[in-house]
């Protein structure tokens, strides 16, 4: 029943900061998913030999692809291939699945935190057998053979697999097993934390919001908060994963999560609120009437590591992508532990994760994880926040002032300028490319540009390159940075984020407000870059 289907390259097929992303409608072109998922088998070794794990996070399209690339697979005669129940997985659990199994790989369906349903964007995400997402040199051998594709591999007549009912399940020479996709998690955070503790704090009155935000962590929070650790049964909110994510954007922070913030700061509305995005890697932190910035809540981890179960033997060293602000930095330096600065996206955590070089790191935008998968890891990050509650006994605004007292406040915003003209961000990055001599040394209304540079990295571990990161303009003078870089995974026009922040050590301003702090650079930014010229546009969409 094996075919060979001719087919015809896309062009753009090209993964981004994480995987390959593109609006609904170009994914559901005749063979555009085809394409590329043959594409990934053409990259494996010995594809017939291959264990698989396949899963997304319940976005449309989510079913329909989970066929299509069940029958790809089954072409390509891949032994076996691991399916979370009803095709749903979360990105960390795939992560998981994939190390417990010793599998060759995954293939997450997701576009993560961009809004699903048919007018939406869907995803897809090749994680290799670290469980980790795959590095530069395999994205860019995917992306050269969707250019030459002429046939791909699939099974024909196309029969269903019923994925919706665990068991095991034949399509020519491949085993198909359909697995619940949350025990094995549940049992994962259990063995990392105290979850006796965390039982007690909930028994005690602690009250908490989880906002699912109709994505894939729904089902794995009511398992784990509700079920496991008692806490009240409205806990979760938006717990249902919906193929549109009910319309909204599955991005955990104050623009998109606006709701949750609102109840928790309402007088009851209750001690801790957390939410996570559509694929489960991403987590915002929230304590009654005040937010843990992501780059603050690494920092404030890893200062903490000791207390929690998994880490009380202490950590190994600490990552963090180059636009997360260097709250953690000061942290690691007080630890004595090594800590690595690695371009955005998760894929450059992998080798240091994998060679034992650090145990924690995180991202600025709501990514934090740890060594017991290879993604970053939405829940793990509440867990953890938890774990620290119920030993501490102290409310997250207690523990954050502290952490502030004690190692200085990296005062930080994130300015996006979301779907703008792509030739107008892009002249706007050249622009600084070219000026990087004559800004340097330059006192622009009293700020001190020290130097300036385009972020480039090379992997300690395997010597690998990349370069055009990001721009930094260093204040070394006043410990500030701004950063301006072209994000990775939008798919319309061009998104422009630009990293402001300064450290503050004044006990008078300690405790200010981000934007107020900032304004002096945040205008600079402008003044430096044209962001207004530029983009058009006189405020960004999103602040963090
Ligand atoms: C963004 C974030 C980056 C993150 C990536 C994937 O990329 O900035 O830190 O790793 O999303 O996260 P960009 O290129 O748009 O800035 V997820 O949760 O969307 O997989
Ligand atoms: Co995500």
């Amino acid at each position: 029943m094996i075919q060979t289907c001719q087919t015809h390259p896309y062009m753009g097929q090209k993964p981004g900061t994480s995987g390959l992303r593109k609006p609904i409608k170009v994914f559901t072109q005749k063979d555009y998913l085809e394409n590329f998922v043959q594409s990934i088998f053409d990259c494996l070794d010995v594809p017939y030999a291959a264990t698989l794990v396949l899963g997304g996070d319940g976005r449309f399209y989510n079913r329909e692809a989970i066929q299509i690339i069940l029958r790809i697979a089954a072409g390509n005669r891949v032994s076996r291939v691991i399916v979370g129940q009803s095709g749903l997985f979360s990105t960390p659990a795939v992560s998981l699945q994939i190390r417990k199994r010793k599998a060759t790989g995954g293939i997450i369906l997701s576009a993560s935190h961009n809004p699903g349903g048919p007018e939406g964007d869907f995803g897809i995400k090749f994680n290799t057998a670290n469980g980790g997402p795959a590095p530069e040199s395999l994205t860019e051998s995917i992306y050269a053979r969707t250019q030459k594709i002429e046939r791909y591999y699939t099974v024909v007549p196309a029969n269903h697999i019923d994925i919706d009912t665990p068991g095991s399940y034949q399509l020519e020479d491949t085993t198909i097993e359909v697995i619940d996709p949350i025990d094995d998690y549940v049992y994962l955070m259990e063995s990392l934390f105290d979850f006796e503790r965390i039982h007690t704090l909930f028994r005690n009155g602690f009250r908490m919001h989880f906002d699912a935000m109709h994505a894939i962590t729904g089902p794995y929070a009511h398992a784990i908060f509700e079920r496991k650790l008692g806490a009240p049964e409205d806990t979760v909110i938006h717990g249902i994963p919906l193929a549109d994510f009910g319309g909204g954007h599955p991005d955990p922070n104050l623009t998109y999560a606006a709701g949750l913030v609102r109840q928790i700061n309402r007088p009851e509305g209750g001690d801790f609120g957390a939410a996570s995005d559509g694929d489960g890697d991403r987590n915002m932190i929230l304590g009654h009437g005040c937010f843990v910035s992501p780059s603050d809540s690494l920092a404030i981890l890893t200062a903490n590591a000791r207390r929690i179960p998994a880490y009380q033997e202490g950590l190994l060293g600490v990552a963090r992508s180059m636009p997360t602000s260097r709250a953690v930095d000061r942290v690691a330096q007080y630890l004595g532990i090594p800590c690595y600065e690695t371009p955005t996206g998760w894929k450059f955590f992998g080798n240091l994760l994998d060679a034992g070089r650090i145990t924690l790191c995180g991202e600025e935008s709501f990514g934090t994880g740890s060594d017991h998968v290879r993604e970053k890891d939405g829940l793990w990050a509440v867990l953890f926040w938890l774990n620290l509650i119920a030993v501490r006994r102290q409310s997250v605004s207690e523990i954050l002032k502290e952490h502030w007292l004690q190692y200085g406040r990296d005062v930080y915003t994130r300015h996006d300028y979301e779907a703008v003209d792509q030739a107008g961000a892009e002249t706007l990055m050249a622009q600084l490319r070219e000026r990087f001599d004559a800004l340097t040394g330059q006192n622009i209304e009293g700020h001190k540009i020290t130097n300036a540079d385009d972020f480039a990295y090379t992997d300690p571990i395997d010597g690998s390159c990349v370069s055009g990161q990001g721009i930094q303009l260093h204040f070394n003078e006043e410990d500030a940075r701004i950063v301006y870089r072209l994000s990775g995974t939008g798919t319309h026009g061009a998104t422009l984020r630009v990293y402001i922040e300064r450290m503050e050590s004044s006990k008078k301003r300690i405790l200010g407000n981000a934007q107020t702090q900032l304004a002096d650079l945040i205008a600079l930014a402008d003044t430096v870059a044209g962001i207004k010229t530029h983009t058009g546009r006189d405020k960004p969409d999103v602040i963090t």
